[in-house]
């Protein structure tokens, strides 16, 4: 099938025919310096180009952020709206095949039409995400207190019973993640028992796990200090480790590169569980990136 690109082929064309002399002096010129070191710079660009970064869908958003925003011209109204501006990106970059959607944000009655969007697009899904950190409306019970560590059972459940309703969206679309973070914390001293909240929150993921098919990846992400001040459920990645661990084979932690107590560097985090997990995902700001 035909690719629809959305910026007229012959324009970017246009663009790279004024680059190219440059861009080849200076792989050349690179190639040459890499070569004095014994680097193969093809041997690079093999490994480069089948390195693939899923974009956010909320990511094409004014500001790129999750956070309120200043409304401007152009912005994506809808997940079809937001899945031509990463056909763009895609157009542009060739590096970016896959989209990470939102759920509800991104959620549609009609998931086939969806998918055959982005095969038209000739973009695929990639993990999706659930949202348990703010109320939808309609919602029967709150989150203001904590999600899937709720200490009110039924709280809990509805928190599974999304994250098992993003699986099933996302079996629809060719999807074979989900991503889990859970902004339950608390805000002050002796608001609730850390423990007792972890043992809720693992037991609550169990379930999810449980409902993971056989072929997909479950990432759960750490957070420090948010949105909660004193105090966070999933918060280093030690935490993440007990919990990829206790899960099971199909179990990873998540590293956003974003989100780091002061003076540690994400590297430091990615080689704490490197060595055990022997595999990582990490997100860089926001570009979640796979790496085995
Ligand atoms: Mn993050």
């Amino acid at each position: 099938m035909m690719t629809e690109k959305i910026i007229e082929t012959s324009t970017v064309e246009a663009d790279n025919d004024a680059w190219i002399k440059a861009l080849r002096e200076d792989y050349q010129a690179l190639g040459a310096r890499l070569a004095r070191r014994g680097v193969d710079i093809d041997g690079i660009k093999v490994k480069v180009s089948s390195y693939g970064v899923a974009v956010p869908s909320w990511g094409v958003g004014t500001g790129g952020t999750r956070f309120a925003r200043f409304p401007g011209a152009g912005e994506p109204r809808h997940i079809f709206d937001k899945m031509e501006d990463c056909a763009v990106i895609q157009q542009l970059t060739n590096a970016t095949p896959k989209v990470s959607l939102h759920i509800p944000w991104d959620r549609v009655d009609d998931a086939d039409e969806l998918k055959a969007r982005g095969d038209a697009l000739g973009l695929g899904f990639d993990a999706i995400n659930s949202n348990t950190f703010q109320d939808q409306a309609g919602q029967a019970k709150s989150y203001k207190f904590g999600s899937l560590s709720h200490s009110d059972a039924a709280t809990r459940q509805q928190a599974v019973d999304h994250n098992i309703e993003c699986i099933e969206f996302g079996l629809k679309l060719g999807s074979n993640a989900l991503t889990v973070w859970v902004g339950d914390g608390s805000n002050f001293p002796g608001q609730v028992n850390f423990a007792a909240q972890f043992d809720r929150y693992l037991e609550a993921m169990k379930k999810v796990y449980a409902a993971l098919p056989d072929d997909w990846r479950l990432f759960t992400e750490h957070k420090i200090y948010e949105p909660a001040f004193y105090s966070t459920v999933v918060q280093d990645w030690g935490t993440n480790y007990m919990i990829a661990k206790e899960l099971g084979d199909k179990a990873y932690c998540l590293v956003d590169l974003g989100h780091h107590a002061p003076t540690v560097k994400y590297r430091d985090d990615c080689v704490a569980v490197d060595p055990v997990r022997q595999t990582w995902w990490v997100s860089f700001q926001r570009q979640q990136i796979w790496r085995r």
